[in-house]
């Protein structure tokens, strides 16, 4: 008992690991798991979404992880939040009304194609893997390439760039199969919560203008008190605010499109660390930052449960 989860939670996984252990919990938890496949990556790879929970729940909620494959951090937390919320259901209370109320849809890794680069050529590479325009450069931005303000903020925009926002809005399979996966579940999904590292924040829209959101004072309400749950484990220090304000205007993000699209608790974590390890975060460190970060999204799950 418990092995399990903590054994998940030791090191990092490579693609191949994740796809069977996606599996094996679909098989393993017949009646509070099943496992989509929402599309295919560039290269060709399945991309899965582990639904978690109620499965006829009428209330949703979104967790993206791997959309920058270097951040290797992020896929481990998506990992940990399944096989903890599976392991103690039943036992804690808070997962067990969330579990019974909502479905989880998980997406352990957006990026296959780019976490699988990670491991065999370039640990530090952040984008997919389908070529560009010009042929030496290969890859768009996924978190540049949604259908909002895209491409509206000026930087670095050749395909060269590491932020390349593609050629079009959904230009890239990836960005394509996760927007038509949101489109069709709209009516259910009441929270979007993308994962990232490092810099330890949670942020919230917008991020492609510098006008605070609709939702503005109740989106800091409820980061605040998500922070606050955080900090209580180990007091890891967190900042919150809107991306605009609180790191760099960004145009074609995940969860600005999400947010304008009507999900209005739509939130982005930066995980651990500060810059010290910054995307080499040690294997050591894997359970801490998954344990503290699943005190936060279950207060966020809570908060989105009782609306
Ligand atoms: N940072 C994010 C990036 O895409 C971000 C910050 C996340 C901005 C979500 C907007 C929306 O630049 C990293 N480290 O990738
Ligand atoms: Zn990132």
């Amino acid at each position: 008992k418990g092995q399990k989860s903590k054994k998940v939670a030791t090191r990092y996984h490579e693609w191949k690991e994740i796809a069977v252990w996606a599996y094996s919990i679909s098989l393993k938890y017949p009646n509070l798991a099943s496992l989509v496949q929402i599309g295919e990556t560039y290269e060709g790879r399945p991309m899965l979404v582990l639904k978690i929970g109620n499965q006829k729940a009428k209330k949703g909620i979104f967790l993206e992880c791997g959309i920058h494959a270097r951040e290797w951090i992020s896929p481990a937390f998506c990992q940990w939040f399944v096989t903890e919320a599976l392991r103690t259901y039943g036992k804690d209370k808070v997962m067990t009304k969330l579990l019974d109320s909502m479905t989880f849809h998980v997406l352990p890794v957006f990026n296959v194609d780019g976490y699988v680069y990670t491991w065999t050529n370039d640990r530090f590479w952040r984008k997919n893997r389908a070529p560009t325009v010009k042929d030496e450069c290969t890859g768009t931005d996924l978190n540049r390439n949604f259908n909002v303000s895209w491409n509206g903020i000026d930087f670095d925009k050749t395909p060269c760039s590491s932020s390349y926002a593609g050629s079009a809005p959904e230009s890239e399979p990836e960005t394509e199969a996760v927007s038509s996966y949101i489109r069709s579940n709209l009516s259910s999904l009441k929270a979007y919560i993308s994962v990232h590292s490092f810099s330890q924040l949670l942020l919230f829209p917008y991020g492609y203008k510098e006008e605070e959101a609709p939702d503005h004072k109740e989106l800091e309400q409820i980061a605040k008190s998500a922070v606050k749950a955080l900090e209580s484990l180990y007091n890891t220090t967190y900042t919150y605010g809107s991306i605009f304000s609180t790191i760099y205007p960004v145009s074609g993000s995940s969860i600005d499109w999400t947010y304008d699209l009507g999900i209005k608790y739509s939130f982005v974590f930066e995980l651990r660390d500060e810059g010290n390890y910054g995307f080499l975060l040690p294997e050591h460190d894997i359970q801490p930052t998954c344990k503290e970060t699943m005190l936060a999204v279950k207060e966020i799950a809570s908060y989105v449960a009782d609306q």
